[in-house]
């Protein structure tokens, strides 16, 4: 693996600035709020904080809707709090991450309308516009059958009426494609990026950048789904035939004059060789990318997120291990991370979050990240342990529009049918993207946790959980046999820039017998020890069993206990419920 790299060393903090803190009362949080939590982050282990889109944005999606990539949405701040974030940043030595959403813009971008103004408009050809098909029967139908991704029960195309076209929405109906065939289209987006760069950012989180090309022919998708019209159609538009291409220029007119950290988002890809034109070390193309698979981990395969599917640990360990070799066999790169703002709390996902073992499930979780290869991501509140909201609440406190329209679509569907409505109210409580989105608990103070003054009203209601699970309970060390999940996190990240030869850049195998509650593995450096790393991914006690080659020295941490652990070493080893342990060779 190719070593000193600062964007491979980094900890990167993702904020999602709406729920992060509220400095002015309005109950939205803003820029001034992340700027006044900056040495929270600096003590924790962050070297980077990446911004969720504060640009201007009418929220459709939340700012994944831009309207003008250049200025700052007011409920956020002023380009001026831009500059003096960066300038706050750079006094701490961190740094700005910008998200970079440019498959898209929103529908109230002046680009698109001036698009849609007329088929004449010399714009009309930055977004993809399409005529109507027509059926059997004379009914206008979109010109193929691909489903939207944040509404899947609707067609990805959006009609307009004035100009008698359909055009290419893939996210939401406020969100129409750009097209990329288009070189102005694609000269436009450069200099968005420079934009940026100039003012002082680092570098890009780029928005579902894998989608950007799409097969000009359009056809239709094969169908997975005989209950609904319309199709998930991603095999036609992700890693499209000139992705390479415009990742490439993109590097070659803009990122190679800067020296930047680039994070693509890539879904729907999973095709190692790829993936490997995308991060390999000398691809050129993107430093790494976030793929799904541990995310997408409880969905059905081949669907989009409001899906169940059951999984284990030996899920989780076929999806590490396949990344790890990756990064380490073949010289790629990758970002960890279990959790971001369109995902579920991960201690609620991939654990228990029940009040006796949420502690440990958050910190059996950051073992596991902490200890493997990758640029590491931390979610604004992953390092507290919050959870998911609590099922007693009604749809009605959903506020995402992924939510809304699947909540909306069940009860158009099936108005009558009980089941059907509680199945779908199942799937919100476990899936929804709300659940990462309520406001960081900062305090116990009734009734906003200090995300927001007690007189505000938050955006999104607070999780209830708030007078127990807050940052002010948790950087207070009360009893020195315990740590809470951040001081745990702390010690995590700062063991793992200790020996960054190990973990950052070191060697993986996995260990012991295939268990589908265990997961195990080993990572060791040229000149180090070997450190192992023990997970039970189950809420019962585990027999373990050291393997024989193994010298395990003594266990130097573990998410039950502050200090070194005491158990066995050799033999067969008990693993209570969702206990992690690390443990050195020699
Ligand atoms: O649908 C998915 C797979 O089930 C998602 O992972 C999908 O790829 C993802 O929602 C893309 O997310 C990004 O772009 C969206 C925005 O709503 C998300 O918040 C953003 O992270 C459109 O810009």
């Amino acid at each position: 693996v190719e070593k000193h790299r600062w964007w491979k060393e980094s900890v990167i903090y993702q904020i999602y600035p709406a729920s992060f803190l509220d400095s002015n009362g309005d109950g939205w949080g803003d820029i001034a709020g992340i700027t006044s939590k900056l040495d929270y982050l600096k003590e924790l282990g962050i070297d980077i904080i990446w911004v969720s889109p504060i640009y201007k944005s009418p929220q459709a999606d939340m700012g994944y809707d831009i309207s003008d990539y250049k200025d700052i949405d007011p409920m956020y701040g002023t380009l001026g709090e831009v500059d003096n974030l960066i300038s706050e940043l750079k006094k701490r030595d961190m740094r700005l991450m910008m998200d970079l959403v440019v498959n898209h813009t929103s529908d109230q971008h002046a680009w698109f309308l001036e698009s849609r103004s007329s088929v004449q408009n010399p714009k009309r050809d930055w977004y993809i516009w399409k005529k109507p098909k027509f059926d059997a029967d004379g009914n206008r139908q979109p010109p193929n059958n691909w489903s939207m991704i944040l509404g899947e029960m609707n067609s990805a195309w959006t009609w307009d009426e004035k100009s008698g076209e359909y055009y290419l929405s893939l996210f939401t109906a406020e969100q129409p494609d750009l097209n990329w065939e288009n070189p102005e289209v694609r000269a436009a987006v450069h200099d968005v990026l420079r934009f940026w760069l100039d003012r002082g950012a680092s570098g890009f989180r780029m928005d579902v950048i894998n989608l950007i090309s799409k097969v000009p022919s359009y056809p239709d998708a094969e169908i997975v789904d005989p209950v609904h019209t319309y199709q998930p159609g991603f095999r036609y538009y992700a890693n499209g035939p000139r992705l390479h291409e415009y990742l490439r220029e993109i590097n070659k007119e803009v990122l190679s004059k800067y020296d930047t950290i680039t994070v693509g988002e890539m879904p729907f890809v999973r095709d190692d060789e790829e993936i490997l034109k995308v991060v390999g070390a000398e691809a050129g193309e993107l430093n790494m990318i976030f793929i799904f698979e541990l995310v997408d981990i409880d969905n059905v395969p081949g669907s989009f997120r409001m899906t169940w599917y059951d999984w284990d640990a030996s899920a989780i360990r076929d999806c590490v291990n396949r990344w790890q070799r990756l990064m380490i066999e073949r010289d790629g790169w990758n970002s960890v991370f279990c959790e971001n703002h369109d995902n579920p709390r991960s201690v609620s996902r991939y654990t228990d979050d029940s009040d006796e073992y949420r502690d440990l499930g958050a910190k059996l979780l950051c073992l596991m990240q902490t200890t493997l290869s990758g640029t590491i991501y931390v979610y604004q509140g992953e390092e507290l342990g919050m959870r998911n909201v609590p099922p007693s609440w009604d749809p009605e406190e959903y506020k995402d529009i992924e939510s809304i329209n699947y909540w909306k679509k069940t009860l158009s569907m099936y108005p009558h049918k009980e089941k059907k409505q509680s199945e779908a109210r199942r799937i919100l409580q476990r899936k929804a993207r709300d659940h990462a989105r309520t406001p960081v608990q900062w305090t116990s103070e009734a009734p906003n946790a200090g995300f927001s003054s007690p007189s505000a009203k938050p955006w999104m209601r607070v999780n209830d959980d708030y007078p127990v699970v807050n940052a002010a309970a948790q950087l207070v060390q009360s009893n020195p046999d315990e740590l809470s999940v951040f001081q745990f996190w702390q010690r995590g990240l700062a063991n793992r820039k200790k020996h960054k030869d190990v973990f950052v850049y070191g060697d993986f195998a996995l260990v012991g017998e295939e268990s589908n509650q265990v997961f195990a593995y080993k990572r060791w450096s040229a000149d180090s020890e070997v450190w192992l790393v023990v997970l039970n991914f189950t809420g019962k006690e585990v027999e373990w069993s050291v393997p024989e080659d193994l010298e395990v020295g003594g266990w130097m941490a573990g998410n039950y206990s502050a200090g070194k652990v005491e158990k066995e070493t050799k033999g067969k080893i008990v693993l209570k419920p969702w206990e992690g342990l690390l443990g050195e060779c020699g």
